[in-house]
């Protein structure tokens, strides 16, 4: 996909750099954000977001025994969990969390128990090992025949035991003969989570079942964890399909489905893919993240999804307690509410710049969302809502105000707020901008000024071909103005 370059005058402070849309210091900063890196370079645990203790680490905890969703720091710990650079030393409710969602790196072997101990360790070979030839097949006849093609033995040498502490044992880490070699950092900080209860201690260990030190230490893994989750997922990204797979089938459709071009979009997104997409055709606030996502060609899965259905669908609630579109989900991490979307996906992905680099000009951006979200947004919303002339017509005078005002502080030239390129301006307004061609009476229509100005504006908006792969026909902006209606009231919930 060709991808525009932001022109040199993009990059440098000048138009709009000083224009407020505020009299008085602006209001309003966008919501701050946490993220959970997709290519984690492993920081110390202590930056790790830790489960806070007794928490099982989520706010959706499923029956005992499912894995636990929306977990802290999922791909951090999947990573920490997968390379074992040290050895980890987990709570229980730590390793049913976290374990749960990289078991399918490894293959149980052997649980070796000891006469006078009372704890137990079980050893695990990466599962890229393969098994010895000769392993008998199963005969139970309940057993459920899988087909089978065979994979290529001996691709990673790495072996891991995991060994079970009952309570009251903390102090066998202390104990260096045991093996547990810990910087005294990590060691510490193990001991204040663990207390007196029991824990499990995770490490790699070398072809002889030794914690290293022998010839050459324990083995690294041969391959990332992308081609481990290929060949097996995890029992939670199972478990969790799974639930995705019976919310389609019990909730009901959605009475609205994208058409026209945003159909094709929808199609060309409908494969299951990382980055989970839950939007409403008919919300203008999913649209708006529906244009990044195509503006910065990304890969991502396009979920329709009702959020006025009761009770409201299971992913979107994941995604987002609250129960509004859009929201995203991406391994095991959610975001929601447009606008600290939008942000993240310009963190996320810097290739197609939404955003000048210039602070000042970036943070006058941000000041012109924010006067489009507290001012236009609310306006539009009471414009559409009045059911009186009066307060309509008073609806549209302060919108109409209020478009000139942005106008104003765009680029004279334009088409877009910035000139020649689209921002993250444009696409908060731009949803608003073109139902309020759709959705308001012709004769209401505002015309701010200066008036050609705006035109161009809604006419580069109307032919960007980002924004256009996003928009269904007219009719089913119209005929869902209730539900957009009704939407926009649960925005103040
Ligand atoms: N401030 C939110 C607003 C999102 C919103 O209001 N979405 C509406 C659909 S347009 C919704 O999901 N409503 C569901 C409800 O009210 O229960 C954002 O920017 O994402």
């Amino acid at each position: 996909m060709d991808h525009p370059t932001f022109p040199p005058e993009f990059h440098t402070p000048g138009l709009n750099s000083f224009t407020s849309p505020y009299t008085g210091p602006p209001s309003g900063t966008v919501a701050s954000i946490t993220t959970a890196p997709t290519n984690p370079a492993l920081p110390p645990l202590g930056q790790f977001n830790l489960l806070p203790p007794g928490s099982t680490g989520s706010h959706v905890v499923a029956e005992s025994g499912d894995v636990v969703e929306s977990t802290p720091d999922l791909e951090l710990w999947r990573a920490r969990l997968f390379y074992l650079e040290e050895p980890v030393i987990l709570t229980p409710e730590e390793y049913d969390t976290y374990f749960p969602w990289i078991d399918n790196v490894y293959s149980h072997r052997t649980t070796q128990t000891y006469k006078r101990k009372s704890f137990r360790t079980l050893y695990y070979d990466c599962r890229m090992k393969g098994r010895p030839s000769g392993t008998p097949k199963s005969d139970d006849p309940n057993k459920k025949k899988r087909k089978r093609t065979a994979r290529e033995r001996d691709l990673c040498g790495v072996k891991i035991k995991i060994t079970e502490y009952p309570a009251g044992f903390a102090a066998e880490l202390k104990n260096t003969d045991g093996g547990i070699s810990l910087d005294s950092g990590v060691l510490e900080e193990a001991l204040a989570r663990i207390g007196d209860g029991p824990f499990r201690v995770m490490q790699r260990i070398d072809s002889n079942g030794a914690n290293g030190g022998g010839d050459g230490g324990p083995a690294t893994h041969q391959h990332d964890l992308q081609t481990s989750d290929a060949i097996k997922k995890s029992k939670a990204h199972r478990q969790l399909a799974e639930r995705q797979k019976e919310a389609k089938r019990t909730q009901k459709p959605s009475p609205w489905a994208p058409k026209g071009e945003a159909a094709a979009t929808a199609k060309k997104h409908a494969k299951d893919a990382a980055l989970k997409f839950y939007s409403a055709c008919f919300c203008p606030f999913s649209q708006r993240v529906w244009i990044a996502l195509e503006a910065k060609g990304l890969e991502y899965q396009y979920c329709e999804t009702y959020p006025l259905s009761k009770p409201k669908p299971t992913p979107l609630l994941e995604a987002n307690p609250r129960g509004l579109v859009p929201a995203i989900w991406q391994e095991g991490w959610a975001c929601a509410e447009s606008s600290v979307i939008l942000e993240y996906l310009e963190d996320f992905n810097s290739t197609v710049p939404l955003y000048p680099t210039v602070p000042k000009l970036k943070a006058n951006c941000r000041l012109w969302i924010d006067f489009i979200n507290t001012r236009i947004v609310p306006s539009f919303s009471s414009v559409l809502a009045a059911t009186e002339e009066v307060a309509k017509g008073r609806g549209m005078e302060t919108l109409q105000r209020q478009i000139s005002d942005l106008v104003q502080a765009a680029d004279e030239k334009g088409p877009y707020f910035l000139g020649d390129h689209m921002c993250l301006v444009d696409i908060h307004l731009a949803p608003f901008a073109l139902r309020i061609s759709r959705l308001i009476p012709l004769q209401s229509l505002p015309s701010p000024t200066p008036r050609p100005r705006w035109r161009q504006w809604q006419d580069a908006l109307e032919q960007n071909l980002h924004i256009r792969s996003t928009m269904s026909p007219d009719v089913l902006y119209t005929r869902s103005m209730d539900d957009l209606l009704k939407g926009l009231r649960g925005m103040s919930d």
